[in-house]
């Protein structure tokens, strides 16, 4: 039985809980972080969400996270057997954890979290983020996934952050090759179940999300 230390509302937390799924294991999550505070032996020094638990191991950082799963228990689905599909899905990641955090990030918070925000600031993220998703559309012309056929790692750590930027209230450029692979992330159950998830429109309805989502599995 696998422990997630997460709250339910974490972009970075949905990417285990839905990698969780693909994979049909067990789990057991457990709310941390934010409102639900954190455990004084919480076993990350970073103090951040998600944490996984897998017996004696203990893992943190969302894309390590994935990658472990996958790895362990993922063989031929989503830890393919092909070196160049795994190096493919390793350049996403870190393009995700590096340009859509900095990218994507702040235009998330501005509009949902309560940064502190102008109309400009607002306006150079919805164009950054236009920019840097073309990137991911070119990759994704004439591919059903990320790195090859098949779901992988990549597809998780940055499908995990699409939903939240196709249901802002933004303008998004066309990018039809990235929204045909987003139509096809919603058709997975554990994506519609982990990722699809409301986070309402200001501070204050994001917070009762959270409220709502406690101790759902
Ligand atoms: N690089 C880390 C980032 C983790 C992170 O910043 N998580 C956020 C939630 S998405 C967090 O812990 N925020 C503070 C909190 O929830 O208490 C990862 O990918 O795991």
């Amino acid at each position: 039985m696998i422990t997630v230390l997460g709250r339910r509302n974490s972009a970075n937390v949905q990417k285990v809980m839905w990698t969780l799924g693909e994979l049909d294991l067990a789990y057991q999550r457990i709310d941390v972080g934010a409102s639900f505070g954190y455990p004084s032996d919480y076993p990350n020094p970073v103090k951040v969400v998600p944490t996984i638990r897998d017996g004696e191991l203990v893992v943190w950082e969302s894309n390590a996270c994935v990658r472990y799963l996958a790895r362990t228990y993922g063989k031929g689905t989503l830890w393919p057997d092909d070196a160049a599909q795994l190096a493919t899905s390793d350049m996403w990641m870190e393009w995700q954890r590096s340009d859509i955090s900095n990218g994507f990030f702040p235009l998330f918070q501005m509009l949902i979290r309560g940064l502190p925000s102008t109309p400009e600031k607002i306006e150079r993220c919805v164009q950054e983020c236009a920019r840097i998703f073309s990137q991911l559309n070119r990759q994704l012309e004439g591919r059903d996934f990320i790195s090859g056929p098949k779901l992988g790692t990549a597809d998780i750590a940055i499908g995990a952050m699409m939903y939240r930027y196709m249901t802002l209230p933004i303008e998004r450029p066309a990018l039809p090759a990235m929204e045909a692979w987003y139509q096809r992330l919603t058709t997975r159950p554990a994506y519609r179940k982990h990722v699809m998830i409301e986070y309402g429109s200001n501070v204050q309805e994001w917070a009762e999300h959270e409220k709502r989502n406690q101790g759902i599995q």
